[in-house]
């Protein structure tokens, strides 16, 4: 079929979505009303589309598709755009159509006597949140980003964040899912099943496929009760290696209570003392390492505090603590997480930065920092290490920050080398290059490198099954061909 010219595609894409649907470069438009879904928020990767399609209905998605495979139009799914590798950014080519989500955002049922939520695509997931709330219920995802991503991009990146520990990744919390393919046709599984053992669970194969398989419209997923009691430290420590302990003890004394566990280093406190504004430091002297946890219950009368001072006091005593702070109310716990949370954006407003999402068994997380700190001092005098993260998961950001006084061009120039020490080392410790952020275009040669070669056959044969045409999220996750 003869391709279409740039104004028949837009013609298409009109009648299917309307006017107001469609944001193009042309007046009424303009270039600027397009730019903020041409780049990443870390403005690493910048693209060019021929247009945003913003859907407001599952059909719609269903049409676009429909034409955009008759046509091979590359489509690139769109949710709150707040990850980290690309994989939410069109190429350069300008032929591809961002498909935004966001107008796709209705909660569609709740019934807290099924413990169970289906909502559409485009949620903010604080929205999502707020919902489980309002109905005596929990929806434990939780990132620093939740005002601003998306359920679509929760589901296709597999976000993890800050509950992890104690409920699991996004694929951990979901039953159901509505999914435009890229034929046009609608895979529809909202149902709320627990138990469900029909053949081949097609769910699984979109969720952390970073919308090369196919576009979520909707999902269902499982709540949980409302957390009623909570106790929350800032405990200073002398080495991760007292984390690890630490974690081992509280989740034995707690009856596995423990929901967050985030290792912050000095580091950490001094970024954001110094770049975000009502930040402070919790303790009144510097330790070297810090973590940041909570532990929760539905039950209100739950003694949590008294069970976490208890633990952080035998601790103390064997200097596996050196010195904590208990939150006393909501606005201590919500300076705590403020700390923590804008670890990220204090890294962005102090420089350069470089950054590995690796994972590894939880046990081997101080001996990965001790080596991997070890060949940073060594080899990177351009740079300091920035690792924190969600040490209860093994998962660690170990990130470098141009050093004070380094030329940024320089430091960043030292990427590659850089990346390709860590993921050796992550590899020696039988890690994962990439724990919660995912492939995007950032690690497609990563995962060539690192994956299975039979793995690798299997992933191309699945996306070859489901986007025979190649016009879904093209060379994100895989390369095109
Ligand atoms: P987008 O960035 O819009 O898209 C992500 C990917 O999903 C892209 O490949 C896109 O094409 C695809 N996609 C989006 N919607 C759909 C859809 N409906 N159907 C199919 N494909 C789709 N991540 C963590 O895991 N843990 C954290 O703790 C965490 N903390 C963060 C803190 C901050 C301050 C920031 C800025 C980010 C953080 N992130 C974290 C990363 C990010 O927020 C998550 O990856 C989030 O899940 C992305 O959602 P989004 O809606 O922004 O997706
Ligand atoms: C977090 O845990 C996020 O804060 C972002 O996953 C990590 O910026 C990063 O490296
Ligand atoms: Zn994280």
């Amino acid at each position: 079929m003869p391709s279409l010219t740039p104004a028949q595609v837009l013609g298409g894409l009109e009648r299917i979505l309307g006017a107001e649907g469609l944001l193009t470069g042309i007046a009424p438009h303009s270039q600027t009303d397009l730019e903020p879904y041409l780049t990443d928020h870390r403005r690493l990767y910048h693209g060019h589309a021929l247009a945003v399609a913003l859907p407001r209905t599952v059909t719609q998605v269903m049409d676009l598709l429909a034409f955009c495979d008759r046509h091979r139009i590359g489509v690139v799914p769109q949710g709150g755009n707040t990850s980290y590798c690309g994989g939410a950014t069109p190429d350069e080519s300008g032929r591809q159509v961002v498909v935004s989500l966001s107008r796709l955002s209705r909660v569609r049922r709740l019934d807290p006597l099924d413990y169970s939520i289906v909502a559409e695509a485009g949620c903010v997931l604080a929205d999502i949140q707020r919902a489980a709330d309002d109905a005596q219920r929990l929806f434990p995802l939780s990132l620093g980003s939740e005002g601003t991503c998306q359920l679509g991009g929760n589901l296709s990146t597999n976000a993890g964040g800050v509950h992890v520990l104690r409920y699991g990744m996004m694929r951990d919390l979901v039953l159901g899912l509505e999914v435009a393919l890229a034929d046009g046709r609608l895979l529809s599984s909202l149902g709320t099943l627990r138990k469900d053992n029909t053949g081949y669970d097609m769910k699984s194969l979109f969720l952390g496929a970073e919308g090369t398989l196919g576009i979520i419209t909707a999902a269902s997923l499982k709540l949980f009760p409302k957390l009623r009691a909570f106790a929350t430290a800032f405990a200073a420590l002398p080495a991760p290696r007292a984390a690890v302990d630490l974690l081992a003890r509280l989740r034995d004394a707690s009856g596995d209570r423990v929901s967050s566990f985030e290792l912050i280093p000095r580091i950490g406190v001094d970024l954001t003392t110094r770049h975000i504004p009502g930040v402070r430091d919790p303790l009144d002297t510097p330790y070297p390492w810090y973590v940041l946890c909570e532990l929760t219950s539905p039950r209100a009368a739950d003694p949590l505090e008294e069970l976490l001072e208890a633990s952080l006091a035998g601790a103390l005593e064997e200097k596996l603590v050196l010195n904590a702070a208990v939150a006393r109310d909501q606005r201590d716990r919500a300076a705590f997480w403020k700390l923590r949370e804008t670890i990220p954006e204090a890294q962005r407003l102090d420089g350069g930065s470089l950054k590995h999402d690796i994972s590894v068994p939880v046990a081997s997380i101080p001996d990965f920092i001790e080596r991997g700190s070890r060949w940073i001092a060594d080899n990177v005098p351009e740079g300091r290490l920035v690792a924190y993260g969600h040490v209860g998961d093994g998962n660690l950001h170990f990130n470098l920050n141009q050093a004070p006084g380094a030329d940024r061009a320089a430091f960043l120039a030292r990427e590659e080398p850089v990346k390709r020490a860590i993921h050796e080392l992550v590899k020696d410790f039988g890690g994962s290059f990439s724990a919660e952020h995912g492939i995007g275009r950032l690690n497609v040669g990563e995962l060539e490198r690192y994956a299975a070669p039979v793995e690798l056959d299997l992933m191309r044969a699945v996306k070859r099954a489901l986007d025979p045409n190649g016009i879904l999220n093209p060379g994100k996750v895989l390369r095109s061909n």
